[in-house]
């Protein structure tokens, strides 16, 4: 087809007006428009049933773990634990334990990572950590809601909801 002219200078003209338009219309938010994400909700969704050297995580009867998690940062900074509320004895057919939390992170530069435990009256027993992930890349991707990771054997998984506040 061949453009007319008049064609081409409406063309160009339409473009002119909708290229500003498009550009003023990007209302995405940033994370200046947060103040501060919320950690709503933990779940280990899948953990291994048996220690690396095959023995149950605990002795008769009570044999499986008690499982509990930890939130740690890259350097290794313990952020927050469910030590003291760790679920009994989770059978291998249970359904994975849950917390509800209020753990609150004010600024977005914070990479992290779960650990899951297996609560014992001496030394607890660690069962397994997931691949880190940073809050900022969260808000990058979208302000995402809901975070599965997995450790790199991928037995363990722990999933979190968040709620990005501003
Ligand atoms: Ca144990
Ligand atoms: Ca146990
Ligand atoms: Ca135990």
């Amino acid at each position: 087809m061949q453009l007319t002219l008049m064609q081409m200078f409406r063309f160009f003209l339409v473009a002119l007006i909708a290229l500003p338009i498009a550009a003023c219309n990007s209302g995405d938010p940033t994370v200046e428009d947060f103040r501060r994400v919320v950690i709503t909700e933990v779940a280990v969704e899948s953990w291994p049933i048996r220690k690396p050297n095959g023995d149950r995580w605990d002795g008769f009867p009570t044999e499986n773990p008690d499982i509990y998690f930890d939130i740690v940062d890259s350097g290794g900074q313990l952020i927050f634990t469910t030590e003291d509320d760790d679920e009994s004895n989770v059978g291998d057919n249970d359904p994975g334990p849950r917390w509800v939390t209020d753990i609150q992170f004010n600024n977005f530069n914070r990479t992290l990572n779960f650990e899951v435990w297996d609560s014992d009256t001496d030394d607890d027993d660690f069962m397994g950590e997931t691949e880190s992930f940073s809050l900022i890349d969260l808000a990058d991707r979208g302000f995402l809601t809901f975070v599965s990771t997995e450790s790199t054997d991928q037995i363990t998984v722990v999933t979190a909801r968040l709620r990005w506040e501003r």
